[in-house]
């Protein structure tokens, strides 16, 4: 047999194992090897087979390294479909996670069984594509229409106590998986169980409305996105064609999204995660530190919600206020929110129960004296953080990693604030820190190898998405925010309302326009920044006037009820508010600016080729290490649409040179200081 398949007749059972690893993708040589094995059975003297996988995991999908080569021989679909045809029963035994064309191949055995700690899924829709050899057609066919829809067009994997439930697996095992596979399969044969295949299965009975409530849904939920929409044309043809129909309108639907810029997209985004969270000049086996109690200074609602990452991952946590008063309010934010995930279905009360008890208050710095990592999550004062890192200094154990959560302050100058700025790292995580998944891991000058590698290490034991920046004002996220804030301002004082500029950016695929993420985030906020800054590091006038105006008349945004729009008190429903409209055009009667009707796609234009101007400087200076990452900082951080790539990806999708030429008009209309084309985008234009 091949490398990556091995096949073995033991007694009756023939067994077929895959060892491909990291995941036991369906590379060539392992399908290959499995449609040997899987002829070879057939004629050989084994009465039933069974399918397992070595390593960590069964089979986790296609190959996805292969995609957009020429495809080789054999295809997926033939594959399953000779499993299925095999004339002895196959029985597929999954551990780890059986994912897209991964559970296909165990959909075309005949019986499924798995471990209890296993889990099983169809991601497809997260790489822009859908299950493509069968899954659309056989699913339906075993766990009913909307469950099938629901697990398509979600791609969350479900559990193996859940997918026995459903109907998707047959049986869990205790014990060794091979032994119990094979016992199994003997059980099988004893009771004189033969083939079955799913792709006969009626589908059972559904409501006929559901697939236009999907389409429906899914088009508020995956704006814009095609493969949601082909995933329920596929389940409904799997109701009314036959199951050879089915497969041919599944297999073009597919090859119509693997073609799509929007699945490069977010296979693009798939390895750039994984990317991110390698960093290039760190020595491959950097050794670790010990992180088994962690400090949070400030129990505010970042405070809260770090306190929570942290003890979702079972490593208890104490947080610090400056009083019991402080604290009790801190402790209850953390409860309301335990509360409202439970409230969700995202976490069970017993769960949330174990988790809260893992996080104790104090007004002491002392109880942090053998944390093996502290987090400073105070409000934006430069000098009270210093202060804080003298103390966490002078308390902490040597060896304990001090963090602070700043959005955009100097770590360099807070790190000097202490006598070891080796153990000093900037841990910036995302409002609210218990949902977001990116976490802006910030390398100070001094910040030590084995620091560093141990907080993006910690990054995944927590469930966030590393990503290394390089100190400057604002790390990677917030500094390319100022230049897409500039534009949305300016467009604002130009001609535009506050809905023109979000609704091109929200049907362009942003998650939320702009100006509502300015109330969101609070008018103030900026505001204060602004006050600390000269007016030379403000920038162009134009671009905050109006901002500084509301913010001076308390419009503060969502949180006082009223900033660029007026949110209804119940229901925090934003509406448009002409007064506001009247404050834009006074500033700009006051600046001369003659306002004028703004097209979409030059909204769109500025507002993210000034995100892609401002990264391509970014990468100039060595603050990022790779475009990749960018992109995965604004996807999970700043609600890029993920079908869009990032900023840098869709630079390229776009084309640079493209990009170069509305910039360097942009350029000429709006002005050199703030549309200079950064020196790296002339370079890869030109070039
Ligand atoms: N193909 C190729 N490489 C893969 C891979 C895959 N399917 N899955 C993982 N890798 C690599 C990954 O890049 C990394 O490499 C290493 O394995 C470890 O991964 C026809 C069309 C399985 C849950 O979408 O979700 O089937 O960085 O760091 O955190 O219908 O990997 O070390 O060089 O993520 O333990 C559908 C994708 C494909 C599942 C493990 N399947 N994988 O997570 O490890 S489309 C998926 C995952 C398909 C069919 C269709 C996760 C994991 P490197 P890792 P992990």
């Amino acid at each position: 047999m091949s490398q990556v398949v091995n096949y073995v007749v033991d007694g009756t059972i023939g067994v077929i194992s895959v060892d491909n690893p990291p995941v036991n993708a369906l590379s060539q040589p392992v399908r290959q090897g499995l449609l040997d094995a899987i002829s070879a059975a057939q004629t050989d003297t084994s009465e039933a087979v069974v399918i397992i996988c070595e390593g960590r995991t069964f089979i986790a999908g296609a190959d996805i390294t292969e995609f957009g080569k020429p495809a080789v021989e054999p295809m997926l679909d033939v594959l399953l479909n000779t499993i299925e045809a095999s004339t002895k029963p196959v029985v597929a035994a999954i551990h780890g996670t059986a994912l897209g064309g991964g559970l296909e191949t165990a959909l075309a055995a005949h019986y499924r069984c798995a471990v209890a700690s296993a889990k099983v899924g169809l991601p497809e829709v997260k790489l822009g594509l859908l299950p493509g050899a069968g899954g659309t057609q056989r699913t339906p066919r075993l766990i009913g229409v909307q469950a099938a829809l629901d697990l398509i067009t979600s791609g969350e994997p479900i559990s193996a106590p859940q997918a026995l439930e459903l109907g998707l697996i047959d049986k869990i095992v205790d014990g060794d998986l091979t032994e119990s596979a094979i016992a199994w399969a003997r059980h099988l044969l004893k009771e004189g169980a033969g083939p079955r295949k799913s792709s006969e299965q009626p589908v059972p009975a559904f409501d006929t409305g559901i697939f236009d409530k999907y389409r429906a849904v899914l088009a508020k939920r995956a704006r814009g996105q095609v493969a949601p929409q082909n995933i329920v044309t596929c389940v409904e043809a799997a109701t009314k064609r036959s199951f050879e129909e089915g497969l041919k309108v599944e297999r073009a639907l597919f090859s119509e999204c693997m073609q799509s810029p929007q699945s490069a997209a977010m296979r693009h985004l798939f390895f750039a995660e994984r990317q991110a969270a390698k960093i290039d000049d760190l020595p491959k086996h950097t050794p670790l530190r010990t992180i088994d109690s962690v400090g949070i200074i400030g129990g505010g609602t970042m405070g809260g919600g770090i306190a929570m990452c942290f003890a979702n991952a079972g490593i208890p946590v104490t947080l610090i206020e400056v009083n019991d008063d402080a604290l009790e309010r801190g402790l209850s934010i953390v409860e309301k929110n335990y509360a409202a995930s439970v409230k969700r279905g995202k976490l069970t009360d017993d769960r949330a129960t174990k988790c809260r008890t893992l996080i104790t208050g104090s007004t002491d710095y002392a109880s942090l004296a053998d944390a093996d990592l502290v987090i400073e999550a105070v409000f934006e004062d430069p000098e009270l953080k210093k202060t804080i890192f003298a103390r966490l200094d002078a308390t902490c154990k040597p060896g304990a990693i001090l963090a602070t959560n700043t959005s955009y302050q100097d770590v360099n100058q807070i790190a000097a604030a202490t006598k070891r700025p080796e153990d000093v790292i900037g841990l910036h995580f995302f409002s609210p820190a218990n949902i977001m998944k990116l976490l802006e891991v910030v390398r100070a000058e001094k910040t030590a190898d084995d620091v560093l590698a141990t907080c993006m290490a910690l990054a995944r034991r927590i469930r966030k998405v590393p990503v290394m920046s390089r100190v400057c004002y604002g790390f990677i996220g917030n500094r390319m925010l100022q230049p897409y804030f500039r534009e949305a301002q300016l467009c604002l004082i130009e001609g535009a309302t506050p809905e023109q500029v979000d609704n091109a950016m929200e049907a362009w695929g942003m998650a939320m326009g702009p100006i509502r993420v300015a109330d969101l985030a609070g008018i103030d906020v900026g505001y204060k920044a602004r006050q600390a800054l000269s007016e030379a590091e403000r920038g162009d006038p134009r671009a905050y006037r109006v901002a500084d105006v509301l913010a001076e008349m308390g419009r503060l945004g969502q949180k006082s009820g009223a900033g660029f729009y007026r949110y209804d008190p119940e229901t925090r429903k934003h509406s448009s508010d002409p007064v506001v409209l009247e404050i834009i055009e006074r500033e700009a009667a006051a600046f001369g600016i003659e306002r004028r009707a703004i097209p979409e796609d030059e909204i769109v234009d500025r507002l993210v080729y000034a995100l892609v101007n401002e990264g391509m400087r970014i990468l100039e200076e060595g603050i990022a290490q790779r475009p990749g990452d960018i992109d995965i900082v604004y996807v999970y951080g700043y609600g890029f649409p993920a079908s869009r790539g990032g900023p840098m990806h869709y630079a390229d999708a776009v084309g640079v040179k493209r990009v170069y030429e509305r910039v360097l008009e942009f350029s000429e209309r709006f002005g050199a200081e703030a549309w200079a084309p950064a020196p790296l985008l002339v370079q890869l234009a030109t070039e």
